[in-house]
């Protein structure tokens, strides 16, 4: 949306506000504020199934809006960055000093959840609030960032705009397509009143120095502290990932029942072959202790040309894998192509591989998830450290040197479906957790 419409829009009252602002008048109450915050984001997101906040698309602009909406009737400042990210700040005595910061992203995967980055931000603006009212202002500026484009659903590219923030968002992945439209990026950003030839350009919107520390709130996103009875979890370290959107596993069409097996090329026979060898190694690696996950997401025959009748000369597949060793994200990466070429012999078929895209992994701030596993101890509540399967916003603040730490909520049917569900008081605790530690780290 464009620039000019965007800040109309501000002007405009959003319906939340009104009711968020009513708050204003009795004690806040992080409880009541995200119940009714949550309520609206869902609102103004529901695409009929579950979520859809599209990357630097109408949906997470809208979101953004709304959230800057509620921070303005709030008296916080708010901008918008060169990557269009929504930046809330309550300022502190000395703004000379590094702020303390925390944040997540607000876009979510098609048919999504409604708390996967969301989450962090409500988190975020209840503590920035409450901090605000609180009447006794720090000494560091505490910052929130609504992050733009952290999903890989929409272009296929991720943390799109906490990696503007550094100067390291690939300018080739500008030109990435959209799934659906098949337009530029470089577009969508554009329209959502990006600079984008200073993200092109790889200039930095900020110098890390200039954050003294960064705390997301996220949800797990997986079945492990459901499991294991924890409302509360500290993050120690973020897997990275190599992945590739598209390879292309190519044989030859032919006559279902006129080519005997000994002369067929068959891709799909082809592709199954490759992701069951994969699949051993991946189970025999595990055994070793090696901390692995693979994923091929997409996997599809031509729908234009496939039949019940027709040997399929072609699939095309997506593949992933996710470690917190980089070692073993390259060794793998190494294991799937050297795959790729024995069951190509084998079986006279060719895979392609479109570019690799790496997201490195990413170490969490001893002294700051030492800091938070204290503060939940001061407030009773349990927690353990674990490490984060999913990849966040906060894996690129850690690599570019901006000392991070990550709060885990506890959530129900996992994410990245329209049954991810988390309960409030989770939220609440994660939220306090998050005001403990911005208050803390900002005086
Ligand atoms: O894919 C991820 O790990 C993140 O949830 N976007
Ligand atoms: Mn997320
Ligand atoms: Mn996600």
């Amino acid at each position: 949306m464009p620039a000019a419409r965007r800040d109309e829009a501000l002007a405009k009252p959003q319906t939340g506000v009104h009711a968020i602002a009513e708050h204003r008048g009795e004690p806040f109450s992080s409880r009541a504020f995200a119940v009714e915050t949550f309520r609206q984001l869902a609102a103004m997101s529901h695409d009929g199934v579950g979520i859809s906040r599209a990357t630097y698309g109408e949906g997470e602009t809208r979101a953004m809006e709304y959230v800057a909406g509620i921070a303005r009737a709030e008296g916080l400042e708010v901008s918008y960055d060169a990557a269009a990210n929504l930046v809330i700040e309550l300022p502190g005595s000395d703004r000379t000093l590094p702020v303390v910061a925390c944040g997540s992203h607000l876009d979510s995967v098609p048919q999504g959840g409604n708390f996967d980055g969301a989450a962090g931000v409500v988190a975020g603006l209840a503590a920035l609030i409450r901090l605000k009212r609180s009447g006794r202002p720090s000494t560091r500026t505490v910052r929130l960032y609504a992050l733009r484009g952290e999903e890989s659903a929409w272009f296929g590219r991720c943390y799109m705009g906490s990696l503007s923030l550094f100067g390291r968002f690939p300018r080739d992945d500008l030109k990435a397509e959209h799934r659906d439209t098949h337009r530029p990026l470089r577009e969508y950003m554009q329209e959502a009143g990006a600079d984008v030839d200073l993200i092109e350009a790889g200039e930095a919107i900020i110098d890390p120095k200039s954050i003294a520390a960064f705390f997301e709130l996220h949800i797990e996103q997986g079945p492990v502290m459901v499991a294991r009875d924890l409302p509360i979890g500290i993050v120690t370290g973020i897997r990275g990932n190599i992945r590739h959107q598209n390879v292309v596993c190519r044989g030859e069409a032919g006559h279902s029942g006129a080519v005997p097996r000994w002369l067929r090329r068959d891709a799909v026979f082809a592709t199954a072959e490759l992701l069951s060898r994969v699949d051993e190694h991946w189970r025999v690696l595990m055994e070793r202790g090696l901390d692995l996950v693979v994923t091929a997401g997409i996997l599809s025959t031509n729908p234009a040309e496939h039949a019940m009748s027709r040997i399929p000369g072609e699939t095309r597949m997506s593949f992933e894998v996710r470690s917190q060793s980089f070692e073993t994200l390259e060794a793998f990466h190494h294991l799937l192509l050297t795959e790729c070429r024995a069951v190509g012999a084998a079986r006279k078929v060719e895979f392609t591989f479109d570019r690799r895209i790496d997201s490195k992994p990413a170490r969490m701030d001893e002294k700051l998830v030492q800091r938070l596993l204290d503060i939940c101890a001061r407030l009773g509540t349990p927690t353990e450290p674990l490490p984060s399967g999913a990849g966040h916003d906060s894996a690129v603040f850690a690599n570019a040197g901006v000392p991070s730490a990550m709060i885990f909520v506890r959530n129900q049917n996992g994410s990245h479906n329209p049954r991810e569900a988390m309960e409030i008081d989770d939220f609440v605790a994660g939220a306090d957790v998050l005001h403990e530690a911005l208050r803390e780290t900002a005086n």
